[in-house]
């Protein structure tokens, strides 16, 4: 009530605050609405989360080959990692946000590898042998973090 007669009248020496309240509202809204429009366009463009960042296992033993990969909210880096096949690959993989995530490793036929949650600011060595050429997927299995942009793929060859 105070604020409407506040507002129709335009009460010199009135809370200023109050007077304005209306406009910043609707920027809000406006601002608001492209956001929403925003997020709902990368999710169907699957693209969410952290551009493409391109990595590549490094020797560091006989047949073993190392990559680290940092999961941040929402995203592998790097996301596209090349192997060379009939190694041991050795994912040294850190979670430096603050929240926990997952980091799951399918075959190229779609089965699971590997899978192992990790808590805000832990780690983990996800190990696996690749025998042959093919491209596994790796992505993290907490509650909408995939489509989040928490995906990626391990090429071997
Ligand atoms: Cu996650």
């Amino acid at each position: 009530m105070n604020q409407e007669i506040v507002d129709q009248h335009g009460v010199p020496g009135g809370d200023e605050g109050r007077v304005r309240r209306p406009p910043r509202r609707r920027a809000t809204r406006i601002q608001m609405r492209g956001l929403a429009l925003g997020v709902a366009s990368l999710l169907v463009a699957g693209c969410l989360g952290v551009p493409v960042r391109e990595g590549r296992g490094r020797s560091v033993g006989p047949g073993v080959e190392e990559v680290n990969v940092e999961a941040v909210s929402f995203g592998f880096v790097p996301n596209q990692i090349r192997v060379r096949a009939g190694r041991e690959v050795r994912l040294r993989v850190r979670n430096t946000s603050f929240v926990k995530h997952n980091f799951t490793l399918l075959s190229p036929d779609g089965k699971v590898v590997k899978e192992v949650d990790i808590e805000g600011g832990g780690a983990a060595v996800v190990s696996f042998r690749a025998p042959s050429a093919g491209r596994y997927t790796i992505y993290c299995d907490r509650f909408l973090h995939r489509k989040m942009g928490m995906e990626g793929f391990i090429e071997v060859r």
